[in-house]
């Protein structure tokens, strides 16, 4: 961060502040969205294979998905989240699949 300083005795010359906080990145929610043709075994094998999910998890992630029309498939920084849409989107079209997911920033804290 820099500031022209007021200090008669610095002349106006652009001054370094020090900042001890430690900035984070924002983080961005992979949300998966529910279609009526994307078959459910993909979807599981999406949240294994891209989101890192047990079998267990990925199913749970899938059903709650299919019931209430999204959920979030994990949190990433904004550059893996919109790689990550990328990514499965090229590979559901591959399949002839119309899954869609979507990033969105998270609310800042
Ligand atoms: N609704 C789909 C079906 O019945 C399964 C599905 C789940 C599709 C989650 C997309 O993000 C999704 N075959």
């Amino acid at each position: 961060m820099t500031r022209r300083d007021a200090d008669p005795t610095t002349q106006g010359r652009t001054q370094t502040l020090e900042r001890t906080q430690t900035q984070r990145p924002r983080l961005y929610r992979v949300l998966l969205l529910n279609d009526d043709y994307t078959p459910m075994e993909f979807v599981v094998m999406v949240l294994e294979r891209h989101f890192r999910k047990a079998e267990q998890e990925a199913q749970l992630i899938m059903l709650a998905v299919h019931h209430k029309g999204q959920g979030v498939a994990g949190v990433y920084t904004r550059d893996v989240a919109e790689t990550k849409v990328a990514q499965v989107t090229a590979e559901a079209r591959q399949h002839g699949y119309p899954l869609r997911l979507v990033a969105e920033p998270e609310a800042e804290s």
